[in-house]
């Protein structure tokens, strides 16, 4: 759109929280991939409670560069590990507990397996982000909040400083309804060392859960609020105080756990673009977890079904059509496609560096029927519509003093796998037996 259009709205309209260049180019990303893995792989467990012995953690033929290429194939900007679970088992031979990879059979004790996702990274230019739990059912020091705090400080220190930039820190608000944690002193080390890194949740967030482990949205996804849900199992809210630009990001497992079990299956094909499109279709990110199993590495049939979701989301989405932006008087812009351009689905930017501002949408043809209507736009809005749809154009209203959208696109998916239009997917919200 024009951008004298875009001053002149803004001139008139009421300032609204605006976000950050680093939380812009996060919510720009959209896709992450998340790995679960731990001693509970070896266990079949999904929560542990410190006791399983460190040398149950015994990989036989660890591959994280199996994994971010399979994330990358996928789209994925970026990765996220845990690092330390709720367990307290530590990934990384740290320096503050004997609970860690350094005490297991896998390398001797000489591996690291963040320091092969660091590495794996690299060679694929992808983004990591590390899930350092606050929640530490291993350590000693938990039941004392001002030695745990040091011990924990140390911890997020050592990632902090030794794994170069990282992307997102997450921290898991699970066990910990009712704890303090010293935020304050965490916030610090973060500005210190990784100024940029988003952060998940709790403390000096810049980054909110969704509220579910469903990985689903809903209308409107709206970026400012004073309040985030704590965790999947508590009814607690962190109130924030005051209003706060943060944006959310849908968790969901590819399987029913988040660590690898055997027996357990990949969702299907249909309820992974519907996941899709109701988070990332919707204007929240998404962290799809795909859990490494015993041997290290990406079990065949979650390859095969993100191979599938990559083709699916390919098809779909892989061959836009830009339009080129007019005005279409007051709160309306015009869209202007090739003549006879044929499409299914309709995708739309609203520009955010002034802030999230389009409260309502609608989607015409230039003889007024509706195609699609809707809340929130923000860094995307997909619509999947009834029927295919052949024109040279389209118009979409929008309602909110000083909206501005960026760009709309469309799509002919044609015959792709579609989406499960019913799902209503409920993952538990009981406690994991540990
Ligand atoms: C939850 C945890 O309890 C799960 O084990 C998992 O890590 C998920 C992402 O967050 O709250």
């Amino acid at each position: 759109m024009h951008s004298t259009r875009r001053a002149d709205a803004l001139s008139t309209a009421p300032a609204v929280l605006a976000p950050t260049p680093a939380q812009l180019a996060w919510q720009k990303d959209g896709l992450g991939v998340f790995f679960h893995v731990g001693v509970n792989t070896f266990a079949g467990k999904e929560w542990s409670d410190g006791t399983l012995a460190p040398d149950t953690f015994d990989p036989s033929d660890l591959d994280a560069d199996q994994w971010v290429r399979t994330a990358q194939d996928l789209g994925a900007k970026y990765v996220v590990l845990t690092a330390k679970h709720h367990d307290g088992f530590c990934l990384w031979p740290t320096a503050t507990t004997a609970y860690s990879v350094a005490s297991s059979p896998w390398k001797d004790g000489g591996g690291d397996v963040v320091a092969e996702v660091v590495d794996a990274c690299r060679r694929h230019g992808m983004k990591l982000g590390l899930y350092l739990s606050p929640w530490d059912r291993n350590a000693p020091q938990y039941e004392d909040p001002e030695t745990y705090d040091e011990f924990y400080l140390a911890q997020l220190r050592e990632l902090c400083t030794n794994y170069g930039e990282l992307h997102e820190l997450w921290f898991d608000g699970a066990g910990s309804a009712g704890r303090e944690y010293a935020w304050d002193r965490i916030g610090e080390v973060i500005a210190e060392l990784q100024p940029t890194a988003m952060v998940f949740n709790m403390g000096p967030a810049t980054i909110r859960w969704v509220g579910n482990e469903d990985g689903l949205a809903a209308d409107p996804v709206e970026y400012v609020t004073t309040s985030t849900d704590l965790n999947n199992y508590d009814e607690d809210v962190i109130e924030t105080g005051e209003a706060v630009y943060l944006p959310p990001e849908c968790d969901v497992s590819l399987r029913k756990g988040w660590f690898w079990q055997p027996g357990e299956e990949p969702k299907s094909l249909s309820h992974l673009l519907a996941i899709h499109d109701r988070s990332i279709g919707l204007g929240a990110n998404l962290l799809l977890n795909i859990p490494p199993d015993r041997r290290g590495r990406l079990d065949e049939a979650d390859v095969e079904r993100v191979r599938e979701l990559a083709e699916a989301l390919q098809q779909r989405f892989g061959d836009p059509v830009e339009a080129v932006l007019e005005t279409g008087g007051a709160g309306a812009v015009r869209a202007q496609f090739p003549a006879g351009t044929t499409f299914d689905h309709v995708e739309i930017h609203e520009a955010l560096e002034e802030g999230q501002r389009v409260a309502a949408h609608r989607v015409l043809l230039e003889d007024g029927t509706v195609l699609a209507t809707g809340g929130s736009i923000g860094v995307r809005r997909i619509h999947r519509l009834e029927t295919p749809v052949q024109s040279g154009s389209l118009v979409v209203e929008v309602d909110g003093p000083g909206a501005v959208i960026e760009s709309v696109a469309v799509h002919d998916a044609g015959d792709a796998p579609t989406p499960d239009s019913d799902i209503a997917y409920s993952a538990t919200t009981q406690r994991p037996v540990s």
